[in-house]
């Protein structure tokens, strides 16, 4: 149980651990590149990292794997988080906001096919993407990102999907279009969280264009290996890895071009809690906690220290200039 979260009464389940036969498979898998010539440097340090995400495929949905992603800043090093943790302690407020609940009814409720993905406004080429043909739209890839919550928690997962910027590309903005809105899916038959009115629904999201186009923003499918857990917003959400993870809509049903900044549900809940920019900032606290460290979920034992958060989360020598001359004080 996460003793930080304060989520009181909410027994964690156990993180799963990689089995012997996946770290068998993915050490022959390793030394079969390293034997094969990989051996120089940086290829096997990538050789080792393509082991590790071997290692932790789940073998629970289908197979969507991705190749090596030449994105600056895509892999972190860092040990990834364990697939069970990842796939039982999410938010998905549409399911409940209790952490389990979104494990506990999304993947019965949440029906993902048939879906499709409208693009409207300011774009030259508007219309409605089928998921499988937006999955075959640009190459996937797999996509290494630390993902932190705006709550203090934070994981490395191993996404798959492909840059944003190439179903943007496709569409044409007009010159006029300034922000991307996304648009995530309310049913009321499948999603029991949309009778509380906790937030209103359906849940939105928005970047700036350029933030959307950023090699970074990713367009996620899948990850470790696998199609996406409908709790962790299947089948198809953002992942933007330098902001708060509630920037990251799952279960994307719209993607809208539009010329003003557009609200979203988190600054229509609390404005002064939640800017529109949401980039991970240890020097500017939420109003009611502080931001400087974070919980490795996954890490919460005994002797598990506090990270310090880092500026835009790590992803500062990539994302930084996006934001050169905004005060990221006022502009939170
Ligand atoms: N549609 C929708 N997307 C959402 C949320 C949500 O409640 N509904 N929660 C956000 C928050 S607060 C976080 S931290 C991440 C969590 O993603 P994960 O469960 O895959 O780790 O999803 C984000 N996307
Ligand atoms: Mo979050």
């Amino acid at each position: 149980m996460f003793k930080h979260i304060h989520q009181p009464g909410h027994d964690h389940p156990v993180p799963s651990e990689i089995t012997p036969r996946a770290v068998y498979e993915s050490r022959r898998d390793w030394l079969r590149r390293v034997a094969a010539g990989a051996a120089a440097g940086g290829l096997a340090a990538w050789a080792a990292r393509d082991a590790l995400a071997q290692a932790a495929r789940p073998g629970k949905l289908a197979p969507l794997p991705g190749g090596r992603s030449a994105v600056a800043g895509a892999v972190t090093m860092e040990k990834t988080t364990g697939y069970q943790d990842v796939t039982s302690y999410n938010n998905f407020y549409e399911f409940g906001t209790g952490k389990a609940d979104p494990a506990r009814l999304a993947p019965a409720a949440l029906k993902t096919a048939p879906w499709t993905v409208e693009v409207e406004g300011l774009v030259k080429k508007p219309g409605k993407f089928a998921i499988e043909d937006l999955l075959k739209l640009s190459a996937q890839e797999e996509r290494i990102y630390r993902l932190r919550c705006v709550e203090g928690w934070s994981m490395v997962i191993p996404w798959v999907g492909y840059s944003l910027a190439e179903l943007i590309k496709r569409v044409e903005p007009q010159g006029s279009a300034k922000y991307v809105e996304f648009v995530t899916l309310a049913d009321p038959a499948t999603m029991p969280g949309l009778r509380s009115a906790v937030l209103d629904w359906p849940y939105t999201e928005a970047l700036r264009l350029d933030e959307a186009m950023h090699p970074l923003t990713l367009l996620a499918f899948g990850m470790y290996g696998e199609v996406l857990p409908n709790q962790n917003g299947a089948p198809v959400r953002l992942v933007v890895p330098w902001k708060y993870g509630f920037k990251s809509a799952k279960s994307i049903v719209k993607i809208r071009f539009v010329d003003k900044e557009p609200r979203t549900t988190w600054t229509r809940i609390g404005p002064e809690e939640y800017g529109f920019y949401s980039n991970v900032n240890p020097d500017v606290d939420h109003p009611r906690w502080s931001q400087a460290t974070e919980r490795r979920i996954g890490e919460d034992g005994l002797f598990a220290r506090k990270r310090k958060t880092l500026m835009f989360n790590g992803y500062e020598a990539q994302v930084g200039q996006l934001y050169a001359g905004l005060d990221l004080r006022k502009h939170f």
